[in-house]
């Protein structure tokens, strides 16, 4: 059986689960059940990229453990691929036992073959924030988290060597034309190359949260190591051995990513499979963005996000699918609006498809087909008949070749424009008008049995991307269950359906929706999110009492001072505490001189965690305070209490 590898990038865990994350996952899942349904044995994966500083500074934040805060979030994306009919064979998590192991060998084999070494990172780096940031992150030259001062600092870190694959990724692209989709991305990623690229960073020690080096420790595996190995360490792949997943499925046939990742998927990846000798993907497909009213990327931090559980809930799984891979061409940008959204609804599927279907069923359940069903069997066909025939015919190869090539969208209009033809051959059959002239019930029967196969085959076609209500036109128009006629080969066959015209009623596939009173609806749902946010944020800033007295505030003298080698903006403190000395490092040389501070009685933090700064283990935190007006740092001094006092 020919195998398909489709995967989705893995989703960081820092916020909930969106519409742009929907609008990938959709995607490979329509992808997946296509090729299922054509015979392919199918490997989908997707997953979370669990790991890094934003998650761990998110969990301090919510004053979790790192793994404790991303359990929560991503039960929360399992539900919503649950909700939406995610059909994944596989989910990693980078938190995974079994990818960890992994990583760490991978990381050592390519150290041991010298495609990493060890080096200096260096770039702006925020004390109190203890992190790096490139130029560009920072915002007015300050820390783009703290808007503190940044310095620039070097750091140990090791290195892949990205630099070397330059030549040897070009050539790849040349000798594989399809490798990047669309065209147009791959023209940015020849621009990037050719502009020069420098080997990248993969090791941090600023952070903890992260896959440990093992032969060195002090160091994490920095991102695009741990996320990107994903799509091989899920086969079992551990750089020493290639397991029977492995060799079944890698190389992935796709790697469905968000533009803004192409860029990783398309020179880094590439170059560390190279590295590591192991076949490239078969294609980088970078799908663009869903954008949100005033352009937005759609984006929790940006505060536009429409919940997905709130619209599945109300409009179904279809009608979101349906939306989310129509409305918007795959390797372009497009807008989502709850007022398209209620469109697409009621053009599209409640008034094309949702009424040919109940249309031809109510004319079916209003008449006793016993008695002319051997008539119909004589499949007297007229022109038009032959028409909409040969159209249903033409209409999967049409669709396979979008579908072979992402183009959802296309692929949907084909069967809509389908649907379309359809409605206009009853409008101007009129079917109806026969009901009670008994000469013209061949000509009845014709018109319901042509609409019945063309809804079958429709069916059949739209499943990838709408399973349900596939499922609900299979089984109103008698055909679920029936074996040999809704198999996707079937879609290219006419005259399947059992002749008798079995069909069962149920209720409307997509009821009408009234679009004003629904945005008014939706409007108030988005603004007690709003608030729910808000509610959130600000409760996640209050403490209560009990946290506030884990807080053990002291009087402390500075016994001693002197600047930190090697920096500008720290000085090593002695404090004696009441009871003992201690070292204490403290951001603020700007702002004092050490003959300013010695013999000042301080508010010292004394049950801080041991912290090191520029090599120096510093043991709590000395109280002060930065002026709102002219941002200068003032220590907050009280000589008149004694070294010891508790502040409560
Ligand atoms: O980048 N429109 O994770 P991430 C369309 N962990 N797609 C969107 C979107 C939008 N508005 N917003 C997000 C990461 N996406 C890394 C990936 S892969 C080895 C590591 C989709 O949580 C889109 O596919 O930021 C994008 O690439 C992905 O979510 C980014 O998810």
């Amino acid at each position: 059986m020919k195998k398909f590898y489709i995967t989705t990038p893995i989703y960081y865990p820092s916020g909930e689960a969106h519409m742009g994350h929907c609008y990938s996952t959709v995607a490979a899942d329509a992808i997946a059940r296509y090729k299922r349904a054509r015979g392919f044995d199918v490997m989908f994966l997707t997953g979370t990229d669990e790991h890094g500083q934003k998650i761990e500074l998110n969990a301090q934040k919510s004053g979790l453990k790192p793994k404790v805060y991303v359990d929560e979030i991503v039960a929360k994306f399992q539900k919503l691929w649950k909700i939406l009919g995610i059909s994944y064979d596989r989910f990693i998590r980078t938190t995974d036992d079994y990818h960890i192991k992994s990583v760490q060998k991978i990381f050592k084999i390519l150290y041991n073959k010298g495609e990493i070494y060890k080096g200096k990172y260096s770039g702006w780096y925020c004390i109190p924030c203890e992190s790096f940031f490139a130029d560009a992150k920072l915002v007015n030259g300050k820390c783009p988290d703290c808007g503190r001062e940044v310095k620039q600092q070097e750091e140990e870190a090791y290195f892949f060597k990205l630099a070397k694959y330059s030549e040897k990724i070009l050539e790849f692209y040349k000798k594989n034309p399809e490798f990047i989709q669309p065209e147009s991305r791959k023209n940015e990623m020849i621009e990037f190359i050719k502009s020069g690229l420098e080997d990248l960073c993969v090791s941090r020690t600023s952070f903890k949260w992260g896959i440990p080096v093992d032969f060195d420790p002090e160091h994490v595996v920095y991102v695009w190591i741990d996320a990107l190995t994903n799509y091989i360490t899920v086969l079992g792949y551990d750089g020493e051995r290639n397991s029977e997943d492995f060799d079944t499925y890698w190389p992935a046939d796709v790697h469905f990513v968000g533009k803004e990742i192409v860029r990783f998927h398309a020179i880094i990846w590439p170059a560390i499979l190279m590295a590591l000798d192991i076949v490239l993907p078969k294609q980088i497909y970078g799908h663009g963005w869903i954008l949100f009213g005033n352009g937005n990327k759609m984006s929790k931090s940006r505060g536009n996000v429409v919940d997905p559980f709130v619209l599945c809930e109300k409009y179904g799984i279809d009608a979101i699918r349906y939306f989310l891979l129509r409305e918007i061409p795959f390797g372009s940008d497009g807008y989502f609006s709850n007022e398209s959204l209620i469109g697409r609804i009621n053009s599209d599927l409640a008034n094309d498809l949702g009424n040919l279907l109940s249309r031809t069923v109510k004319l079916v359940t209003q008449v006793n087909v016993s008695d002319v069903s051997e008539s119909v069997l004589k499949e007297i066909q007229s022109e038009k008949e032959k028409e909409i025939i040969d159209s249903a015919l033409r209409l999967a190869n049409e669709y396979e070749s979008e579908m072979d090539s992402f183009r959802f969208s296309i692929a949907l209009s084909k069967v809509w424009n389908f649907i379309s033809l359809c409605n206009k051959y009853i409008d101007f059959k009129a079917p109806w008008k026969f009901l009670k002239i008994a000469e013209k019930q061949i000509e009845f029967y014709n018109v319901l049995y042509t609409i019945l196969e063309s809804l079958r085959v429709i069916s059949i076609l739209i499943k990838p991307i709408m399973p349900e209500t596939a499922e609900k036109i299979q089984i109103q128009i008698g055909a679920k269950d029936v074996k040999n006629i809704c198999a996707w080969e079937d879609s290219k066959k006419w005259g399947l359906l059992n002749k008798e015209l079995k069909v069962v009623k149920i209720n409307a596939l997509f009821p009408r929706i009234d679009c004003e009173k629904e945005l008014n609806e939706l409007a108030k749902l988005s603004k007690s999110e709003k608030n729910d946010l808000n509610s959130a944020n600000s409760n996640m800033n209050l403490i209560s009492i009990d946290d506030f007295k884990k807080i053990d505030l002291v009087v402390a003298k500075i016994l001693e001072c002197k600047p930190v080698k090697n920096s500008n903006k720290l000085l090593e403190l002695v404090l004696n505490d009441g009871n003992s000395n201690r070292t204490v490092v403290s951001g603020i040389a700007d702002y004092y001189s050490p003959e300013e501070l010695i013999d000042q009685n301080v508010i010292l933090v004394f049950n801080l965690a041991p912290a090191k700064l520029c090599g120096i283990q510093s043991n709590g935190m000395i109280l002060a305070s930065t002026d709102k007006k002219d941002k200068s740092v003032k220590v907050i001094f009280v000589n008149d209490l004694s070294p010891g006092s508790k502040i409560s």
